[in-house]
C-alpha cells in the first residue's frame, strides 16, 4: 500500500465513482491505483473542462465531484473551475501532483505554489505530506466542500508522497448530519413580519436550488400561496407551483417581474446568494426582507435584510408555515399582477423572423424539452433571455451560472447531466464564443457514449458584450469574429451536426438530433436587435409609465 493507494481508497469511501482530469507523470501513482479500484478516470480534453463536469456533479447531486490534474500547468487550468464551484456553491474536490517535496531532484522545474494559487479560490487548499493522514484528509475534504455553504476543496499530492510505503489505515466513515433548524423566536419574528405584510412576495434564490430542498419548498409555497419569483440560480426550484409563479428576475430592475417586486411591502428571500447579479436593488424606500438561508445574509449595498431565519431551511420553512397556513388574507395581495407580467415576457415567443429572435429560440427549445429535461446553458445574451423566457416546472432543469458566469462551462455541464441522467434529453446551449472555449469536449463526450444535443447560437460575435457596447453609446468595433463550418467541425469529431435554415426548423432539427441519440450537433443563427429593442428600449419606456423608476 502507497499514498496513492490511500487517497484512493478513501475516494472509493465517500462513494466517488468517477474521476475527471488530465493526468501528468506526477500522478502515475494514482492513475495505477484507480486502474485496480472501482472509480473509473474520465479523461478530459482539458483540465478546465474537467473541473466544470466534477463542479456539475456536485451541484446536481450535492455529492462533491472529483478532479485530477498534473502541477503547474494542469493545476493553473483548474482555477477557473475551482472559482466555478466556489462562486456557485457547488461541492468539488480538486487533486493535483506536486514534485517531490522530500528532495528535489528535478529543481524548480514545472513547480508553482499551487496551494498559495488556490487558496483564494477554494473553502480550504492543503498540501498532503505524509501517506498517514491521507483518510482523514480525505474525509475532512469532502465534509467542507459538502458542508453549506457547498465549494471548492483543493489537495495537493506529492509524487514521493503518493509512492510511499505506508501501512493499511481505514477509511474515516462518513456519517449523516442533521443540521440545526431555526430558533423559535426567529420563527416567531418571521412569522409576525409575513403576518403583517400587506403584499408579500417569495423569492427563491440560487440555494433553493440545493438538490434536497425541491419538496420542502414547494411544501412551503403550497401551503401559504404567497406568489413567488425566482433569481436566475433560483429557477426551477417548485414544483406545481407554477400559478403562483411570477417570473424569473433576470435582470436587476426595471423588468416587469420588478412591477411586482417594487409594489411589495415584504420579501421573503429564500437561499439568496449575493455572489448572483443582484435580482433587485435594495434601497432605503424598498420593500423590508426577511432572509431564509443556510447561513445568515452578506451584508452588501443592494443587500441588507431587516430579519433572518437561519438554519435547515426545509425543516424551517416547515415550522415556519405550521405557524401560518391558512392565516393570511393577504397571501396572494400581488397575484392580479402576474398575468400581465407574463404576458408581456411571453410577447413575439412565435414570431417567424429569419434569423430567428431570442424570444423564438427559447420557446421552440422549450416545445421539445420535456418537463424533467436539462437545459444546460454557456454564457452570452441568451443565458437573459432562458432565465427570463424559460419556464422550469421541476428543480435543476436550466442549469445557468449566474455567479462566476464563465463562458466554456455549457458543455462540459451538459456533459455532466448527460452521464447522471442518461434517459433524460439534456441540451447545451452555448454562444458561438463560448462553445469554442471548450469545444474539443466533443470528443470526450463521444467517447463517452452520451446522449447530448449542442445548441449553437450563432450571431459572429461576443453578443452580450457587443450588446452592452451599444447600450452605453460606444460605436460597434471589436467584438466580431469568424466561425468554422459547424456542420463540418462536428462531422470531423463523428458528430452528426445540422445547421437550423428557417424560422420552422429549430424545434423539428432538435427533435431530430435527440430522437437519432448520440451526440448532436445544431446550430442557429439569431437576431440580436431583440436585445436593444425589448430590453433597453421597451423596458426603459415601461418604466417611465411606471413612474420614472430606473
Ligand atoms: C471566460 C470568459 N471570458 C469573457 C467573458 C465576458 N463575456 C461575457 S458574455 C461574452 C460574450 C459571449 O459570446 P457568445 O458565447 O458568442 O454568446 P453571445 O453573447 O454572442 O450570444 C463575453 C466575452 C466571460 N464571461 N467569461
Ligand atoms: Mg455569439
Amino acid at each position: 500500500m502507497n499514498g496513492a493507494d490511500l487517497l484512493v481508497s478513501a475516494l472509493e469511501n465517500e462513494g466517488v465513482k468517477e474521476i475527471f482530469g488530465v493526468p501528468g507523470e506526477e500522478n502515475l501513482d494514482i492513475v495505477e491505483a484507480l486502474r485496480r479500484s472501482r472509480i473509473k478516470l474520465v479523461v478530459t480534453r482539458h483540465e478546465q473542462a474537467a473541473a466544470f463536469m466534477a463542479a456539475t456533479h456536485g451541484r446536481l447531486t450535492g455529492e462533491a465531484g472529483v478532479c485530477l490534474s498534473t502541477l503547474g500547468p494542469g493545476a493553473l487550468n483548474l482555477t477557473t473551475g475551482a472559482a466555478y464551484a466556489q462562486l456557485g456553491a457547488m461541492p468539488m474536490v480538486m487533486i493535483t501532483g506536486q514534485k517531490g517535496v522530500l528532495s528535489r531532484k528535478q529543481a524548480r522545474f514545472q513547480v508553482v505554489d499551487v496551494v498559495s494559487t488556490m487558496t483564494p479560490l477554494t473553502k480550504m487548499a492543503h498540501q498532503i505530506i505524509s501517506p498517514a493522514t491521507i483518510p482523514a484528509i480525505v474525509r475532512e475534504a469532502f465534509r467542507v466542500a459538502q458542508q453549506e455553504r457547498p465549494g471548492a476543496v483543493h489537495l495537493e499530492l506529492p509524487e514521493d508522497i503518493a509512492a510511499e510505503q505506508a501501512p493499511e489505515i481505514s477509511p474515516v466513515p462518513p456519517h449523516a448530519i442533521a443540521l440545526p433548524v431555526a430558533h423559535p423566536a426567529a420563527l416567531d419574528r418571521a412569522a409576525r413580519l409575513i403576518r403583517d405584510a400587506e403584499r408579500p412576495l417569495v423569492m427563491l434564490g440560487a440555494a433553493a436550488s440545493r438538490p434536497r430542498l425541491a419538496e420542502a419548498l414547494s411544501d412551503f409555497v403550497r401551503r401559504l400561496q404567497i406568489p413567488f419569483f425566482n433569481t436566475q440560480m433560483g429557477q426551477g426550484a417548485v414544483t406545481g407551483g407554477s400559478r403562483l409563479y411570477m417570473g424569473t428576475a433576470a435582470l436587476s430592475e426595471r423588468d416587469y417581474v420588478h412591477d411586482a417586486i417594487e409594489r411589495a411591502d415584504l420579501i421573503i428571500s429564500i437561499g439568496h446568494d449575493t455572489v448572483e447579479k443582484p435580482p433587485f436593488l435594495m434601497g432605503p424606500d424598498r420593500p423590508k426582507v426577511l432572509h431564509v438561508g443556510y447561513l445568515p445574509a452578506t451584508v452588501e449595498e443592494v443587500y441588507f435584510p431587516h430579519a433572518e431565519l437561519i438554519g435547515d431551511v426545509g425543516p424551517s420553512l416547515a415550522l415556519l408555515a405550521d405557524r401560518l397556513e391558512g392565516k393570511l388574507p393577504r397571501a396572494g395581495a400581488l397575484l392580479p399582477l402576474r398575468e400581465q407580467i407574463l404576458a408581456r415576457i411571453g410577447e413575439r415567443a412565435e414570431e417567424s423572423r429569419y434569423p430567428l429572435t431570442p424570444q423564438r429560440i427559447v420557446h421552440d427549445v422549450r416545445q421539445v424539452i420535456p418537463e424533467d429535461g436539462i437545459v444546460c446553458l454557456d454564457n452570452g445574451m441568451y443565458k437573459i433571455w432562458f432565465a427570463r423566457n424559460y419556464r422550469t416546472r421541476v428543480a435543476n432543469t436550466l442549469l445557468l451560472d449566474n455567479a462566476l458566469a464563465t463562458m466554456g462551462a455549457g458543455l462540459p455541464s451538459a456533459m455532466m447531466a448527460a452521464m447522471l441522467y442518461p434517459t433524460r434529453r439534456v441540451l447545451a446551449v452555448c454562444g458561438d464564443g463560448g462553445f469554442m472555449m471548450n469545444s474539443q469536449e466533443l470528443e470526450t463526450a463521444t467517447r463517452l457514449g452520451l446522449n447530448l444535443v449542442v445548441l449553437i447560437i450563432a450571431d459572429n460575435a461576443y453578443g452580450m458584450i457587443r450588446w452592452k457596447q451599444a447600450a452605453d453609446g460606444f460605436p460597434d468595433f471589436g467584438l466580431t469574429f469568424g466561425n468554422p463550418d459547424f456542420v463540418a467541425y462536428a462531422k470531423a469529431y463523428g458528430v452528426k451536426g445540422s445547421r437550423v435554415e428557417s424560422a420552422d426548423g429549430l424545434a423539428p432539427a432538435l427533435e431530430t438530433a435527440f430522437a437519432g441519440g448520440g451526440v448532436h450537433l445544431v446550430t442557429v443563427p439569431i437576431d440580436y436587435s431583440e436585445n436593444m429593442r425589448v430590453l433597453v428600449d421597451e423596458l426603459r419606456a415601461h418604466a417611465s409609465k411606471n413612474g420614472g423608476q430606473s
